[in-house]
């Protein structure tokens, strides 16, 4: 996959030289590219923005410096009026845009963006990118995504673009070592939070291991797990468990979910009416 980021300031990016993603670059499965936006300018002073349009407080970053950075690394020629072609997820050409007004980067985005053949992540600063370039774009074939990595705001959209390119690079074949640590995890296919893990030793400073996972009892260990893994979505993230279908949920986990009060309608969990649990007084 081929990634260029887009930013005013490409130092922020060095992490992506570090670790899983600095090794698949290394191994040739990622070829991820920083460029700097002023590098598109054509004034004296290298200016990336302009006062907002309509008034009020910062500034803006300006589409024409932005268009010339975004034609370039998309290889498209100033002004042709071809399409770009297919999206992401079809194995084409998307472009991404952290502003804490896009929709939510979740699980399933990572998955649909590792499957496109060039990501361009376009780093906005100040109060964002005047908001004719992704109305551009959008025109001219190419999927432009507005993501927001969550409900608070950064100062821009650098750290969102580290967070997307390294969810994006684990799920590309061949950089995570064992692909079966993609399987379980957190807001993968079950739709639950991960369960609790131990390693040694089995005491630790007077906190032990829970005794089902010395006992070598496969079966009995994969049913505390998933009651495990339930208890700690019902309890951090409700949210979640009211998406879990409920051909997924057996006897088992509608019992705990029971216990810490939802109940499994035919749509699927919901929380249980006053007083019908049974951890009441
Ligand atoms: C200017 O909070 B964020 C975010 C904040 C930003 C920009 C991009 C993203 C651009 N402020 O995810």
């Amino acid at each position: 996959m081929r990634v260029d980021v887009v930013t005013i300031f490409p130092e922020y990016l060095s992490p992506l030289d570090l670790s899983l993603v600095g090794k698949a670059r290394a191994a040739g499965l990622l070829d991820l590219r920083v460029h700097d936006l002023r590098s598109w300018t054509t004034d004296r002073h290298r200016t990336v923005d302009d006062s907002p349009l309509g008034g009020g407080a910062g500034m803006v970053m300006r589409p024409d410096v932005w268009g010339l950075a975004v034609d370039d690394v998309l290889g498209l020629d100033a002004g042709a009026d071809h399409a770009a072609g297919p999206g992401a997820g079809s194995g084409g050409v998307e472009l991404v845009v952290p502003t804490p007004s896009g929709e939510v980067f979740t699980q399933r985005t990572a998955e649909r963006l590792a499957g496109a053949n060039h990501l361009v992540v376009a780093c906005g600063r100040y109060e964002g990118i005047d908001a004719r370039v992704a109305e551009h774009y959008r025109s001219r074939g190419v999927r432009v995504t507005e993501l927001s990595i969550g409900d608070y705001v950064l100062n821009g959209g650098e750290v969102a673009a580290l967070v997307v390119v390294e969810a994006v690079a684990r799920l590309l074949p061949g950089v995570v070592g064992n692909p079966h640590s993609l399987v379980e995890e957190s807001h993968g296919a079950t739709g639950l939070l991960e369960y609790p893990v131990y390693t040694r030793p089995p005491q630790w400073r007077g906190h032990e291991v829970p005794e089902v996972l010395l006992s070598g009892h496969h079966a009995r260990i994969e049913r505390w797990r998933r009651d495990q893994a339930l208890e700690r979505t019902a309890r951090r993230r409700p949210d979640l468990v009211r998406r879990l279908r409920p051909e997924e949920l057996d006897r088992a986990d509608r019992a705990v979910l029971g216990r810490l009060g939802w109940d499994v309608g035919p749509d699927g969990p919901e929380p249980a009416a006053p007083g019908a649990d049974d951890t009441g007084s």
